[in-house]
């Protein structure tokens, strides 16, 4: 039978038992539990997140299953200053042990290559974040050329947080069947032209897919942008399945719904892992301040008036007032000095 959890993690400190049924918290875990695990000690990884577990995947049988993360849990609220909403996320690299076939507990995590955080509300008045995802070969940022209409804002926003982690990124165009007969040069070509990977697809028409396939194959990718682009249409066009948002039980409270942080890891052809993600309607900018953003904007860099310490912001002899991310850059530089996102 799978454990069953109850109260907080305050009477989980105080009781050495997992799961109260008079099950033996196993020692093994205790030894090897621990926030830096090596990388070669992992034999899991993290597919989707709960509240108080995860499901995860063993390399060796491929099988997936339910775990408590408690210890990790308890390790990392003792560890980090700002705290994470959930103690492991979608990506990550752990260390597993079975207790049945149903359910294990998470005893060690990797250190992250990187990932994709952004600041979230606390609880206790307390910072906390949220990392979508962790361990990406490549962030794929996903904007609809229509319907809805394309933003850069959000974009410049997810650009900086992937650059500030070494994330490689494309920004995938969706929708392009919905643009066909427009005769206006697209708004999205200004990216290419700043150097940005850019590809349109249709997930209707099938346009641009394969090219899509050449670049995430075999990768950890992670597929981000706000609700409604066309996220989840694609990774079902690309794994040729009905992959998505399923309300399930919860095998392990018996609840029909259970708290999700949304991302949820697929995996692809040629070990592929793809993580879809929830739209985000904004994506807040951690560890930034306003005055190092112009170093995220590759277009500001070579501005003459960076070299007397323009901000860009209301210098009159500033040069970047014509750019064309020009006014994303002063509403995110606002949000930065404000705190608000
Ligand atoms: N015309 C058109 N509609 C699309 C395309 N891709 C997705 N949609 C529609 O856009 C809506 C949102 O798609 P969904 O995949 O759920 O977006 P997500 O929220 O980003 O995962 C759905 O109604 C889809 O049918 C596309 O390539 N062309
Ligand atoms: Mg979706
Ligand atoms: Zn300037």
């Amino acid at each position: 039978m799978a454990p069953k959890f109850k109260g907080d993690s305050d009477d989980w400190l105080d009781n050495e038992q997992l799961g109260g049924k008079g099950r033996k918290r196993p020692k093994k875990a205790v030894q090897a539990r621990g926030l830096d695990l090596p990388w070669s000690q992992a034999n899991a990884t993290v597919e989707e997140v709960f509240q108080k577990q995860c499901r995860v995947r063993l390399d060796e049988d491929q099988s997936n299953f339910l775990c408590s993360y408690r210890w990790a849990e308890l390790i990392s609220k003792a560890k980090t200053e700002t705290r994470e909403r959930t103690p492991v996320c979608v990506g990550d690299r752990v260390l597993v042990q079975k207790l049945d076939e149903q359910s294990g507990v998470v005893v060690g995590i990797c250190s992250r290559k990187n990932s994709l955080v952004r600041p979230a509300p606390g609880r206790d008045g307390q910072k906390h974040y949220h990392a979508l995802a962790a361990n990406l070969d490549l962030l794929v940022i996903v904007a609809s050329a229509k319907d809805p209409e394309f933003s850069p804002g959000l974009i410049d926003r997810f650009l900086i947080a992937a650059e500030a982690q070494n994330i490689p990124v494309l920004a995938c165009i969706t929708k392009l069947d919905l643009s066909v007969g427009t005769t206006q040069e697209p708004i999205w070509e200004e990216y290419s032209g700043l150097g940005y990977e850019v590809l349109g697809v249709s997930s209707k028409d099938g346009t641009g897919v394969d090219s899509l396939l050449k670049k995430i194959e075999g990768k950890t990718v992670a597929f981000c942008g706000q609700s409604g682009v066309g996220k989840t249409s694609l990774l079902r066009i690309l794994l040729n399945q009905n992959v998505g948002r399923v309300e399930q039980v919860n095998s392990f409270t018996g609840k029909g719904r259970h708290t999700t942080t949304g991302a949820v890891l697929l995996d692809g052809p040629k070990n592929s892992r793809w993580i879809d993600t929830p739209g985000v309607r904004g994506f807040g900018l951690i560890h930034l301040e306003g005055r190092d953003l112009a170093d995220f904007f590759p277009e500001f860099r070579t501005l003459a008036c960076r070299l007397s310490g323009c901000l860009h912001t209301s210098e009159s002899a500033c040069e970047a007032r014509g750019l064309f991310r020009y006014s994303s850059y002063l509403r995110i530089f606002k949000s930065l000095e404000t705190g608000e996102f």
